[in-house]
């Protein structure tokens, strides 16, 4: 997996852990082909219709692309092939939200008014897909901001969990006046002293914030150098945004990688293979609205029989990847500026006073940024392989 930065700079990075995990994953369970080559390059079909929408004159295009486009050939781009697919299950989502939310205050950035739950109208299926599902609109307000304060206040401070900054610089940690630790978005993170290694250009707390930082890495660390998980135990996968992803989803949440975004930078296509296993994975996206592209298939396919799509991907949504469709090549050609709801631009400045006070020096930050959560599973189950089903996709969703 490769990251392009908007100076098109490729970033990869480290590995951790010295321990060895208890067990791998298993594969397949023996019976098909080995997992696909996480050093491949994608079709050159592929990579035409992921520049289709780089490209700044189809810029419309990705605005105009509701939830799915299929057709690689299409120049009209109709939304077509997609298909509503999951069954009610009440309850399983609220619980799954109030457990997250906890004592998180529950707010509105303006009034202070309590945000309700708004429950996902329907989970949607691309016919030629198999196990690709995708959940428009699954987190609700509170749960979006609940999940970046922990995100991005929590986890980014805690220096277990490495990101790519941390590939040339030293990085700092900012700590209260107490000595906790602090957020990065605290005034105290504002003049602490990044040291570089070799010849990266002098950075602070702002441009590491705003252009920098690309991601952050979640539990088990990638090692995005040899492709690969380290042999070592690694850090704890943050326990909250642990049990929501479980609670949503038929995986166990093992290792992630967040995301950061800005309009004009892409992520390019590649196959989430290192992980060996079969389980399913999870992407939710917040903030800016961007295009997927997801696509089966190796070779050239016949002209028509392309399984190839464009999802546009709004702040809240949710991918499983899983069954066939897990292994699927994948990408971010376009990040839309000027897409972050209204609703969502202030954070962190937002929620009660004392926030907006303390974070009030980057109120306005998300208003550029798209977020993604991605998360894998490394490891079989002990028990039982969770099997990538149809049903499974269904494990949240609304009539
Ligand atoms: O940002 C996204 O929507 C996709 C991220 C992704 O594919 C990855 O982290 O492997």
């Amino acid at each position: 997996m490769s990251y392009v930065s908007a100076r098109g700079q490729v970033e990869r990075g480290p590995g951790q852990s010295d321990e060895r995990p208890k067990k791998r994953a298993k594969t397949d369970g023996g019976n098909a082909q080995p997992p696909p080559d996480a050093h491949a390059k994608p079709p050159d079909y592929l990579k035409s219709f992921f520049k289709r929408y780089q490209k700044y004159d189809k810029y419309e295009v990705a605005r105009r692309l509701d939830l799915a486009d299929c057709d690689v050939n299409s120049k009209t781009f109709t939304k077509h092939l997609v298909k509503p697919c999951a069954e009610d299950r009440p309850g399983g989502l609220e619980k799954a939200f109030s457990s997250f939310l906890g004592e998180a205050a529950i707010r509105d950035q303006n009034d202070g008014a309590e945000i309700h739950s708004e429950k996902p109208s329907v989970v949607y299926q691309l016919h030629n897909m198999p196990g690709l599902f995708i959940y428009p609109n699954l987190l609700p307000q509170d749960v979006q901001f609940t999940l970046l304060d922990k995100l991005l206040h929590r986890d980014l401070s805690n220096p277990e969990h490495k990101t790519n900054v941390h590939l040339h610089y030293d990085v700092p940690y900012p700590t209260s006046e107490t000595g906790e630790p602090a957020s990065f978005f605290d005034t105290s993170a504002t003049h602490l002293d990044y040291k570089r290694k070799a010849t990266h250009s002098p950075i602070n707390t702002q441009k590491l914030l705003d252009k920098k930082l690309r991601w952050i890495t979640l539990g088990g660390q990638y090692d995005w150098t040899n492709k690969v998980y380290p042999a070592g135990m690694p850090p704890a996968f943050p326990a909250d945004v642990k049990t929501l992803v479980e609670d949503l989803f038929p995986m166990k949440a093992e290792a992630a990688i967040v995301n950061f975004y800005s309009p004009g930078e892409t992520l390019s296509l590649h196959r989430d293979v290192s992980e060996e296993c079969a389980q399913p994975l999870v992407s939710i996206s917040l903030g800016c609205e961007a295009v997927f592209v997801v696509a089966l298939d190796d070779a050239n396919p016949q002209p028509g029989n392309q399984r190839i799509a464009s999802i546009k991907l709004r702040s809240g949504d949710a991918v499983l990847m899983s069954g066939e469709s897990r292994y699927a090549w994948h990408g971010v050609p376009k990040v839309i500026p000027g897409t972050c709801p209204e609703w969502l631009q202030d954070w962190p400045a937002v929620g009660s006073e004392e926030n907006k006070e303390r974070f009030k020096a980057h109120k306005g930050w998300m208003k550029g940024k798209r977020i993604n959560l991605n998360v894998r599973q490394m490891f079989a189950d002990a028990d039982a392989e969770v099997e990538a089903t149809e049903e499974d996709g269904a494990a949240v969703g609304g009539a």
